[in-house]
């Protein structure tokens, strides 16, 4: 089965979205996600520069080597540009493969583990009391698991708490703009929130909580201890991870569980963490770390060490991503728990697909291949709009460093 052609399409149906098509010489064709929030068009540029030249005349059934010759072959290894485009056309090739047999991708890989993917969506608020108010909205609405972000008093905005309510678009403006950050009102807002939260509303669901890598690895561990009688889901992304080690100060001061890796781009990455037991979710997401092929590489050392999986979910995210996501899901023995933020209705659209929300599960379809399709007619009416992520300053004008 010959690929005759692979095309690379950019379309803005709310927000940017690069999607690679691959087509085989059997008339079989396969979708991957190669959207990277703020450098789309790197990842683009690199696919139809650099790979597709590649790619075509190649056999679609080889996976494993296409994608040891796309990540061997560049000299060039790791980073999140390469890593994305690699993961594009790795799952554009697990969706050829599944539909070429005739079942939904979770069948290749292992078959079904459970009846439904347990989702957690996002609650924000200007306030506790908003913030509050907008977690009884997802409890209403049947979710199990809910990370809950506040503004903190006396910063005008922070990152990570969006004015969208069921959508996650921190990608604000065509030039980066600017957030303040200060670390002890940080500090001293958040156990407020878990403590009014559990008040409120019991302990029956989970909570989780995003610092979007703001902390040193003292200050997470105080911020880890400070919730631990709130009992959350995870604390994530607490301290960046470039200095892995750096988790151990954090991890053994707290018995707060602790999530990490939706930046990551390969094993490397996270290969200390997982392996040194400093984390309990890796968060590593297949758009941006090579594709299936590489992250089941990462679940199955996860496993070894008592970790889960805990995907990146946010709206930045095709559609894409999260139906082969959810196969994954459905399979992956060690799963933990799926991020699940909402496409805009026009996303929805161009990306036709059929997995669905049932009470606080998602859940995949039948239909061969990861059951996600694009419908190019509809993506060619959303042009791509330059949109970058924001930075952070301290109160005293400092670029926040760490
Ligand atoms: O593109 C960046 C977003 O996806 C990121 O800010 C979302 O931190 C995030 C999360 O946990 O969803
Ligand atoms: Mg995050």
């Amino acid at each position: 089965m010959k690929i005759i052609d692979a095309k690379v399409i950019v379309t803005c149906p709310g927000r940017n979205f690069v999607t690679l098509k691959i087509t085989t010489d059997q008339g079989l064709y396969g979708i991957g996600d190669a959207t990277l929030n703020g450098r789309e068009l790197a990842v683009a540029s690199y696919l139809q520069d650099h790979l597709i030249p590649c790619l075509i005349g190649r056999d679609a059934s080889q996976i494993e080597d296409i994608w040891q010759f796309f990540y061997r072959g560049a000299y060039w290894r790791r980073g999140p540009v390469g890593m994305t485009a690699i993961a594009a056309i790795d799952v554009a090739l697990w969706d050829i493969k599944a539909k070429a047999a005739g079942m939904p991708l979770y069948q290749l890989l292992g078959g079904r583990s459970r009846d439904g993917v347990m989702v957690y969506g996002h609650a924000n608020g200007r306030d506790i009391a908003e913030t509050v108010a907008e977690v009884g909205k997802y409890i209403e609405l049947g979710y199990k698991a809910i990370r809950a972000q506040t503004g903190i008093p006396g910063l005008a905005s922070t990152y990570g708490v969006s004015k969208d309510k069921m959508y996650y678009e921190p990608a604000d403006n065509d030039l980066p703009s600017e957030n303040l950050w200060s670390t002890s009102k940080y500090l001293n807002s958040v156990p407020k929130l878990f403590e009014t939260l559990r008040d409120t509303y019991g302990y029956e669901h989970h909570l989780l909580h995003d610092t979007h890598h703001r902390l040193t690895p003292i200050e997470a561990a105080q911020l880890g201890k400070s919730l631990e009688p709130y009992k959350l889901f995870w604390l994530e992304d607490a301290v960046p991870a470039e200095l892995q080690e750096g988790f151990r100060l954090f991890r053994h001061h707290t018995t707060t569980p602790i999530a990490v890796g939706e930046v990551f781009a390969s094993i490397h990455d996270c290969q200390q963490l997982i392996s040194e037991q400093l984390i309990d979710y890796i968060r590593t997401t297949i758009v941006h770390a090579g594709g299936i092929t590489h992250l089941r590489r990462i679940a199955h050392l996860a496993e070894l060490y008592h970790v889960r999986t805990g995907f990146h979910g946010a709206t930045d995210l095709s559609p894409v991503t999260m139906g082969a996501a959810l196969h994954f899901d459905t399979w992956v023995p060690n799963f933990g728990i799926q991020e699940y933020m909402r496409h805009t209705d026009e996303t929805d659209e161009v990306f036709p697909h059929d997995y669905h929300f049932d009470n606080g599960y998602l859940k995949v379809g039948d239909t061969p291949g990861h059951g996600v399709d694009i419908d190019e007619a509809k993506a060619a009416k959303y042009p791509y709009k330059r949109a970058y992520l924001p930075v952070n300053r301290l109160e005293d004008g400092t670029m926040f460093n760490w």
